[in-house]
């Protein structure tokens, strides 16, 4: 049964469908989906963190999901608006050994709105990457997201230059707002915050720290590979692709993302970066999520009962 009239959860929605759906889940399922609103994006958008959890009361471990922070990576905010989907509607979700059970999920399905929307734009670029701020007198756009982090930030990867189109880091860390909200629903929820992940288009890549760097990796690598190839077995038993598992600056190196703030800065014990699809690059089919999203669902699964063996109580 369909939330909204204007809904389908298998097409490419505009942020103004994606918020009323996440107050249709919210309303609909209060006992299980509140929404935390996190502030507004630089121009203005409202910022809602979607909570799932059966016992919100039980210190659960808690596994967060965001998307979109690059405006062109549709197929990202699709998926994790997917994700709420599945994750409230199914009763058979709360009972035992159900994916809420001692789980809590955390979602911020687009932290970049301005950038999305503008992409949708028919007057605009379709390509676009960064934020919509603005930064200097010239004229000149934007900061990426995923090199605006603070940790390592600027070694590697990125430009100092505002005008440049796609790793523009930013003057300083943080200096988005989208980054500031993502980097606070880390530190506030950091004491049960087990796993992290950043969902991006496109390859059929899961990434694991470092990113900044494809010289070391963090002596925990092993953990992080093991999982990531179990999620991976999970998506091609559904049906999905395989995904290339490898730690983000083997595949390359870039400073400022938000899997390795997750996991350096604010001590998340697992942080990814999952690259959906692959084939299409940025222009994934509208007609392919519906046999495609599901796919991904089942990865999802997977990373929920790892983190509910290893963390849960
Ligand atoms: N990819 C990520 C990017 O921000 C990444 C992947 C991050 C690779 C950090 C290496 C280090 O470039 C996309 N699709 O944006
Ligand atoms: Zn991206």
């Amino acid at each position: 049964r369909r939330l909204l009239k204007s809904f389908n959860i298998y097409e490419y929605n505009s942020y103004a469908n994606m918020l009323e759906f996440m107050e249709t889940v919210a309303r609909r399922f209060p006992d299980l989906v509140t929404l935390q609103n996190l502030g507004k994006s630089y121009e203005g958008r409202k910022m809602n963190l979607v909570k799932i959890s059966s016992n919100p009361n039980a210190g659960n471990p808690i596994i967060f999901v965001d998307g979109g922070i690059h405006g062109r990576e549709w197929v990202a905010p699709a998926m994790a608006l997917y994700l709420i989907h599945r994750l409230s509607s199914e009763p058979a979700n709360r009972r035992s050994g159900g994916e809420l059970d001692g789980v809590d999920w955390y979602i911020l399905p687009l932290v970049n709105p301005d950038g999305y929307e503008y992409t949708r734009s028919s007057k605009s670029n379709r390509m676009w990457r960064k934020t919509r701020s603005k930064h200097t007198e010239n004229d000149c756009y934007g900061v990426d997201g995923n090199r605006n982090y603070g940790f390592k930030w600027g070694v590697s990867g990125i430009s100092h230059d505002p005008c440049h189109k796609e790793t523009f880091a930013g003057p300083r860390p943080f200096s988005e707002p989208e980054t500031q909200m993502v980097r606070n629903v880390m530190m506030d929820n950091k004491k049960n915050m087990k796993l992290y992940v950043s969902l991006h288009s496109y390859g059929q890549y899961l990434v694991y720290p470092w990113g900044y760097t494809g010289e070391i990796l963090p002596k925990e690598w092993k953990r992080l590979d093991n999982m990531a190839r179990v999620v991976s077995q999970a998506v091609v038993k559904a049906g999905g692709l395989p995904f290339k598992v490898m730690s983000a600056g083997k595949w390359y190196p870039a400073a400022g993302g938000s899997d390795d703030f997750a996991f350096g800065g604010a001590g998340i014990p697992y942080s990814y970066t999952m690259e959906l699809t692959d084939g299409y690059e940025f222009t994934f089919p509208e007609s392919r999520l519906r046999n495609t999203l599901p796919t991904f669902y089942e990865g999802f699964k997977s990373f929920g009962s790892q983190i509910k063996k290893e963390f849960g109580h």
